[in-house]
């Protein structure tokens, strides 16, 4: 089972700005966390992360074929990218959408995701942990089509 985990813009300064939002941990922390839930379960990710959105809409496109489950991170695009919620339709994978911080406890702006009718569903507010729980929530989507 390969699961593609994407994350979107200023992710990679994780841990080293507003730790009382987003947690201390780093992006390679929070890799290294589902990287060893992973094992456990037995399932191979590849995980990433860019700064432009285009970047993303192609390695969503390649994803058809490569990989079962798609985890995106969104970062702000999620609040206003019709491009990338396209690209999420069109790929034909489940997806599921993720966040550190509970988007809906926050600003307004936030409470409003492009990208969240076209995923399965959306684990937010956990910080690192929602990428652990959106990664066994991928394992549990995955064993279920092959299970029908
Ligand atoms: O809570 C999340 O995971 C977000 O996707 C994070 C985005 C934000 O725009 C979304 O509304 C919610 C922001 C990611 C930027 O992360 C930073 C981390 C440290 C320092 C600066 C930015």
């Amino acid at each position: 089972m390969k699961i593609l985990i994407l994350n979107g813009p200023n992710l990679n300064l994780l841990g080293t700005r507003e730790p009382a939002v987003y947690g201390s941990a780093t992006l390679s922390d929070v890799e290294q966390l589902v990287r060893d839930r992973a094992a456990k379960l037995g399932a191979e990710v590849d995980f990433r992360q860019s700064n432009h959105e285009g970047e993303l809409i192609d390695w969503i496109q390649q994803a058809r074929g490569n990989f079962d489950v798609l985890i995106l991170n969104a970062g702000a695009f999620t609040h206003t990218s019709v491009a990338l919620r396209d690209a999420v339709a069109g790929v034909g994978l489940p997806a599921i959408e993720v966040h550190l911080s509970n988007v809906h406890a926050r600003e307004e702006f936030r409470h409003k995701s492009m990208i969240v009718g076209v995923c399965k569903g959306v684990i937010a507010g956990f910080g690192a942990n929602s990428y652990v729980l959106a990664l066994e929530a991928a394992v549990n989507i995955s064993e279920a089509s092959k299970n029908q």
